[in-house]
């Protein structure tokens, strides 16, 4: 039987992020992605490529997971972007009916362009009723400074300060990505596991930012997790897996580039 993996995100339209990224990476780790919907996302291109979001509504996010969770036996789930207090509410619920090997939590609290105000209850909620079921959480520098009240990670040892922050809000592992705005020429992420720090890098790949990288990442250390990795190695496997795809990203009309899942295995 093949491993399962399972997310729980929003749908981007162009499917650049979100669920679109985390199905096709769960396919190319060879497990099975089954997924629910929070909310759609469509870029608007007559408006800059801002974010035009739709929560789902909450019974019929509950419906998907008990669809889901019925047909599978599922133990390991990625958690992305939620959107509303209101769907936070219900995936929290819907994920206390059973255990989990694994919960990786992305706290999406913004996708690219949103306004940062606009996201403070959802930021609030995420904080108390998501992050302490996190066996593993992904913050990037920005989700890093708001969840670990700092206005300056810029050095190592910032990196190493906010993981702790983070990881006294419940998570098991806390992985802070540094990605492009972190200075220097890696990538640099540390891993943090309530007592020990390891710092992984890789050289950065040019220094815009592209999109579904957070995504894609998060969903590949799902996927590494569902098939029997330990945490420190599904980390290590899924920053090789986004790196590549960063490398040999996909570029479009829009003003991003988006990751491709694909790299090095298949030809395009
Ligand atoms: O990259 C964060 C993200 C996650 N999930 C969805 C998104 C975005 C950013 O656009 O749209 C659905």
């Amino acid at each position: 039987m093949v491993d399962l993996s399972y997310v729980i995100a929003g749908s981007e339209a162009t499917g650049g992020a979100g669920l679109q990224a985390d199905l096709r990476t769960f396919q190319e780790f060879g497990t099975y992605g089954v997924g629910t919907v929070t909310c759609i996302v469509s870029f608007d291109p007559k408006a800059d490529w801002g974010h035009r979001f739709v929560p789902v509504d909450p019974q019929v996010i509950a419906d998907q997971i008990e669809a889901a969770t019925s047909a599978y036996n599922l133990d390991v789930v990625k958690i992305g972007m939620l959107g509303t207090p209101a769907t936070i509410d219900v995936v929290a619920e819907a994920l206390a009916q059973q255990s989990w090997r694994h919960i990786v939590v992305d706290p999406v609290l913004i996708c690219k362009g949103q306004e940062p105000g606009a996201a403070l209850d959802t930021d609030t909620a995420l904080r108390s009723q998501i992050l302490p079921l996190a066996t593993v959480t992904t913050p990037n520098l920005f989700e890093a400074r708001t969840l670990a009240g700092m206005d300056d990670i810029s050095s190592i040892d910032d990196l190493v300060e906010a993981a702790r922050r983070i990881a006294d809000l419940g998570p098991t592992y806390v992985l802070v990505k540094g990605g492009v705005e972190f200075p220097g020429d890696d990538a640099v992420d540390v891993l943090f596991d309530g007592k020990d720090a390891e710092v992984l890098r890789a050289p950065k790949v040019g220094d815009a930012r592209v999109a579904g990288a957070g995504c894609t990442l998060a969903a590949a250390i799902t996927a590494a997790l569902a098939k029997g990795s330990s945490v420190p190695e599904a980390v290590r496997l899924a920053k090789d897996f986004t790196t590549a795809g960063i490398i040999d990203r996909i570029s479009g009309n829009a003003p991003f580039d988006t990751v491709w899942q694909g790299a090095g295995r298949s030809p395009r």
